[in-house]
């Protein structure tokens, strides 16, 4: 019986609140949307498996459930982090402004090895609001930042319609990838955990 590999990557989410974090995790993992402002999901993170170069990986993501408006986050939200997405909502300026500050926080609390390269990816979200018209941040200057900070992807996203969070989600993966292509956690199935408990009875082996 063939046991099964799977490959572990944690993303996190992180800007400030109400700019659709949770929104967008949903869209993503459960394809649905509401406009209820919600400030907790109620569990620390979503699984969802996805196929990347003709690999299964579990997307573990991890949304905050509405302390970043106060508090900070604890560490075992940003331990073992594989990727992180900052988010904006492109019609507050305030929200592209504390891009900065989630950016450094994160680097602080997840100390990574490779600063200067750890994967970040930026999503500008409520792109459908107004049509447009009450954007204040624009596509120009959301690259323009994500240039500085060492050419970090960009994609502009809407939560309610589900543009783009597909499209985001495949390089956020790509991207968590690179950051620890080693880690595996080995999840053997039942037949595997049987056959091995039945191979150490016959060997004599305790352990
Ligand atoms: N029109 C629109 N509203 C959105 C979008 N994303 C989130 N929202 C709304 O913005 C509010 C805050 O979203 P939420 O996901 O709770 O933000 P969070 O605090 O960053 O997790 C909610 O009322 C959502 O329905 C979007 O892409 N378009
Ligand atoms: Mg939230």
């Amino acid at each position: 019986m063939a046991s099964r590999r799977r490959m572990l990557l944690k993303v996190i989410i992180l800007g400030d609140s109400g700019v659709g974090k949770t929104s967008i995790m949903n869209q993503y993992v459960n394809k649905k949307f509401s406009n209820q402002y919600k400030a907790t999901i109620g569990a620390d993170f979503l699984t969802k498996e996805i196929e990347v170069e003709d690999r299964i990986f579990t997307l573990q993501i991890w949304d905050t459930a509405g302390q970043e408006r106060f508090q900070s986050l604890g560490v075992a939200f940003y331990r073992g982090a594989d990727c992180c997405v900052l988010v904006h909502d492109v019609n507050v300026m305030k929200s592209f402004d504390s891009l900065n500050n989630w950016r450094e926080e994160f680097l602080i609390q997840s100390n990574p090895t490779d600063r200067e390269n750890f994967p970040f990816v930026l999503l500008g979200n409520k792109i459908d609001v107004d049509g447009g018209n009450s954007r204040v941040v624009s596509e120009k200057k959301a690259k323009a930042w994500c240039a500085s900070k060492g050419n970090i992807p960009y994609f502009e996203t809407s939560a309610k319609e589900g543009s783009n969070v597909e499209t985001a989600f495949e390089c956020i993966a790509r991207n968590a990838l690179k950051e620890e292509p080693e880690e595996e956690m080995y999840v053997p199935d039942t037949i595997d955990m049987a056959t091995a408990r039945q191979q150490q009875k016959s060997s004599g082996c305790e352990c």
